[in-house]
């Protein structure tokens, strides 16, 4: 495995490249435009910089997350040639500077959503939560209200203004837009990006959806193992993978997240996994506890396993991690409790790796 830590860019970040730096065994930054709209290209002059500077603080950048997919083209509209074209554009443009790997997502308007961004813990931490019952009170606009105002600031993944000032109008447009419908203009999608994803040596890898069903009575594709295997199936290439990420699949008690690695690393689709821990408080409830197995309802070690036993050679970063210590960071991505999360990591695979090779 290749250890990574997300990072939002200078002046978007409360974490700084420096800090990054000291985290023990963290070469490589996953790394993003922010600014960008879905839809725009980024330019090989903006990435330049943006790689430049990280390379500068000592540190690489090979994997973004995430180049966002226009709306247009998840609703098969006619104009969504042109955002197709603009996708390949800059998959290029990120291919020729050096970037492996590109997490995206196919969700429908919502990224991913929680309830509170900031529950209070038994210890005084606050953590991501969230809870069915709650949404069901909530309108999707509910949700951005309440999104924005816990955000302390910062920009959230898939929460970005532009995306968001045109909600009501983008969920109308996804009325009587079924599962099938999703999946065909996702197949569209996929059959046209992913041979430039192939020419210039870029694997494309889809975020499951979080939390792993539907809300809002939204389609969505990507939270089961049958699923994925319909995407997989859709464009079997190496260039179409998944980032698997152990939280989001695991907020569904349904999914055997071991069983799940080893599936699709047998088939060469991981390149990418986002690793944390999620505890059940309850019918589709749960808190983003701490990234220990005993913090929380998963097997971190059978899953750290998992990986290890499948020779999986893609990037990882520990995902959210609680505000602890006092620190005031964007919701879910502060410094400490994922450098303690990518610590507990890194322990597990040397543990795994030596009890596999002295037997
Ligand atoms: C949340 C993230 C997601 C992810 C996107 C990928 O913290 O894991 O927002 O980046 O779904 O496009």
């Amino acid at each position: 495995m290749k250890t990574a830590f997300r990072w939002y860019g200078e002046g978007n970040d409360s974490v700084t490249l420096d800090q990054i730096r000291q985290i023990p065994s963290c070469p490589s930054i996953v790394g993003v435009l922010d600014s960008k709209a879905a839809g725009e290209v980024w330019t090989p002059e903006e990435i330049r910089a943006y790689r430049e500077n990280i390379e500068g603080h000592g540190l690489r950048l090979e994997v973004i997350e995430s180049v966002n997919v226009h709306e247009d083209i998840k609703l098969g509209l006619p104009t969504r040639d042109e955002y197709i074209n603009n996708f390949k554009q800059t998959i290029e443009n990120l291919g020729k500077q050096g970037i492996r790997v590109v997490c995206y997502n196919f969700m429908p308007v919502i990224d991913f959503a929680r309830t509170d961004w900031a529950k209070e813990m038994p210890d005084g931490s606050t953590a991501l939560y969230f809870d069915q019952k709650v949404l069901d009170k909530m309108t999707p606009s509910d949700l951005v209200s309440s999104t924005m105002e816990e955000a302390e600031g910062f920009t959230l993944p898939g929460w970005e203004e532009g995306r968001l000032q045109m909600l009501k109008d983008t969920m109308k447009q996804y009325e009587g837009v079924t599962k099938e419908d999703l999946r065909r203009n996702y197949q569209y999608f996929l059959e046209a990006v992913i041979p430039t994803c192939e020419q210039f040596d870029v694997k494309l890898a889809v975020h499951p959806d979080d939390p792993g069903w539907e809300i809002f009575g939204l389609p969505r594709l990507a939270h089961t193992a049958e699923e994925y295997q319909k995407i997989m199936d859709m464009v079997d290439s190496p260039c179409n993978g998944i980032t698997f990420c152990t939280g989001s699949l695991g907020s569904n008690p349904e999914n055997d997240i071991p069983a799940m690695i080893r599936h699709f690393c047998k088939q060469g689709r991981v390149p990418f996994a986002h690793v944390r821990n999620v505890k059940y408080l309850g019918d589709k409830e749960f808190i983003e506890s701490g990234h220990l197995s005993s913090d929380g309802s998963l097997d971190m070690y059978e899953i750290i396993r998992a990986f290890y036993e499948s020779g999986f050679d893609g990037y990882i970063r520990p995902d959210h991690g609680r505000a602890i210590w006092g620190e005031k960071c964007r919701p879910g991505y502060g410094l400490y409790d994922r450098a303690l999360g990518l610590t507990y990591i890194n322990g597990l695979w040397e543990a795994v790796e030596k009890n596999a090779t002295h037997k």
